[in-house]
């Protein structure tokens, strides 16, 4: 029995979705958070749906963040530690090619995302999406747009001379920053011909788990 526990709003439950989507196993979701709920945030007045304050949640996961699996007597929490263990575990053929250094590289990628990428896309969802209107600050807004210029280069140039991130196929490198990729789009920001980029985003989103799991916007755009 495999099972995730998280809430389809969060980016990291996402990546960890799409990942599983991808292997075709068997899961059960279980909703858990302790900022958002099915009316939406509690800093909007929702109720959240719960589950990350008790002793058993964290027993699991001591942060009393989401997601967290449970794979048979397996557990693990940090989403891209889990789209690892899935592609290991589960798919290593198409999620990395069965190969050490594809591996490598996607992982690398993983690494990148959560380093370089997220602080500033977490202001945009903070700013545009997730905050009040009367506590939301453009100025944060514009700052963030920028700091993120450089690292969608960085991507347009890595599209440039690769097919996929990671190499001439599909990897589990392509979850993370394709996720975060759509989000960018769907804030509507003001951005710059990114062209390799933008053919890789029209082709990863016709992936079915793509489709399930990340494509909807009203995952990432309601508060
Ligand atoms: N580095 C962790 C971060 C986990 C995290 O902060 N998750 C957010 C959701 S994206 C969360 O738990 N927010 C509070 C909540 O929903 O209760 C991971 O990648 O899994």
């Amino acid at each position: 029995m495999f099972t995730i526990w998280g809430r389809p709003t969060s980016a990291r439950t996402q990546k960890v979705l799409w990942a599983l989507a991808e292997t075709g196993i068997e899961f059960e979701m279980v909703l858990a958070s302790g900022t958002m709920g099915p009316d939406g945030s509690v800093e909007n007045g929702g109720e959240p749906y719960g589950i990350v304050d008790t002793p058993a949640y964290r027993a699991m996961n001591p942060n009393g963040t989401v997601p967290t699996i449970k794979d048979g007597d397996f557990t693990l929490w940090e989403s891209n530690s889990i789209i690892q263990y899935l592609a290991m575990k589960y798919a290593p053929d198409l999620l990395y090619g069965g190969d050490l250094e594809t591996f490598a590289s996607a992982s690398r990628w993983m690494d990148w995302e959560g380093n370089v990428f997220l602080p500033h896309q977490h202001t945009l969802v903070m700013n545009l999406v997730r905050l009040p209107p009367e506590a939301r600050n453009p100025d944060e807004v514009e700052k963030a747009r920028r700091a993120l210029l450089t690292p969608l280069r960085i991507i347009d140039d890595q599209l440039s001379r690769t097919s996929f991130i990671a190499g001439e196929n599909f990897t589990m490198g392509d979850i993370p920053i394709g996720m975060r990729v759509h989000r960018w789009f769907l804030f509507d920001l003001e951005t710059p011909d990114l062209p390799h980029l933008r053919r890789w985003y029209e082709g990863f989103r016709l992936r079915p788990a793509f489709q399930r799991h990340i494509a909807d916007p009203a995952l990432h755009l309601s508060g």
